[in-house]
């Protein structure tokens, strides 16, 4: 007898921070699978401001680091956003033994737990497919997201004119594959998928370049970038996408804190230590707010 029981949404308490752009992926697979999955939105990290009594920045001046929720630090041992903690479907409760965390890994979960089918999976069911799109999901997380900590990080100009190249050389090469399909997006039939959500959050926020570091910062509207500039404009018109971005103003002002060089994440540190932001090391660069020990 076929049974009449309607599947439950899987449900998960998301641990996230509005202005954090991997956090931004996992919101962006959420709102492209909304009625699919469903998630309560837990704001589990923030910013404190520290005197620089000890010198922690050097600078002598105040500087801030990550409040965190006990909850993510309970349950993700690096206690990075997004963290993705399981509702049990039977007691509603959060099961902290099913955890996921890694922006990239939560797209492709949530798009798995979606039961999603065709061209509404963000990882095609084509394997040929699904593989190319990991391989450059990761191309341009390390090529186009990354350099962005750069360009706000370093303190001198011929560094953070060194990362906008790197970051517009990634541009470059994603043009090159977008027109490798019809476009506008990564994947053939106009079907999105997790390489095109995980550049949106930085696409998105690269305005703060021109603002904190000069009008040479601006991405350019070459001929080359002609694809990346028409891939911009049709996700960012799209309504899942619309639905998810921070305000413009409101971010500005938090990634002054970047700019400045007062705050202290990880990817913040590695970069200052001199390595790529997705290269952070969790013990190397983590900052508890604790002041350190005079010596
Ligand atoms: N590789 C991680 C990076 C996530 C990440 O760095 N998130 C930041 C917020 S934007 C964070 O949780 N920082 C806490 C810290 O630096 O201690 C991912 O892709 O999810």
């Amino acid at each position: 007898m076929a049974s009449t029981a309607t599947k439950a949404i899987p449900k998960f308490r998301y641990l996230s921070a509005w202005f954090c752009p991997f956090a931004h992926r996992s919101t962006l697979a959420f709102a492209h699978h909304k009625g699919r999955v469903d998630y309560e939105w837990v704001e589990a990290l923030g910013w404190e401001l520290q005197n620089d009594a000890n010198s922690v920045t050097g600078t002598g001046q105040d500087w801030y680091y990550h409040w965190k929720a006990e909850e993510l630090t309970r349950v993700n041992k690096s206690a990075l956003v997004p963290t993705l903690i399981t509702v049990d479907p039977e007691t509603q409760q959060p099961d902290e033994s099913k955890v996921v965390y890694e922006s990239l890994v939560c797209i492709d979960f949530i798009d798995q737990v979606s039961g999603a089918t065709g061209k509404d999976k963000l990882v095609s069911d084509d394997p040929l497919l699904a593989a190319q799109s990991r391989i450059w999901a990761d191309k341009v997380n390390r090529d186009c997201c990354s350099p962005y900590y750069g360009v706000l990080v370093r303190k001198e100009d011929d560094e953070r004119r060194e990362f906008f190249d790197k970051l517009i050389n990634g541009l470059t090469t994603f043009s090159e594959q977008l027109q490798k399909t019809p476009g506008p997006v990564f994947l053939p039939d106009g079907q999105l998928s997790n390489v095109d959500l995980t550049l949106i959050p930085w696409a998105y926020r690269y305005y703060v370049f021109e603002h904190y570091r000069g009008p040479e910062y601006k991405i350019p509207e070459s001929k080359e970038l002609e694809p990346y500039h028409e891939w911009y404009d049709h996700v960012m018109n799209l309504e899942s996408v619309k639905s998810t971005l921070p305000d413009k103003d409101r971010y500005l002002e938090h990634i002054q804190k970047y700019a400045s060089g007062s705050a202290r994440s990880k990817v913040a540190n590695a970069v200052r230590r001199g390595v790529a932001a997705h290269d952070f090391d969790d013990e190397k660069d983590d900052y508890d707010g604790s002041e350190p020990k005079a010596s």
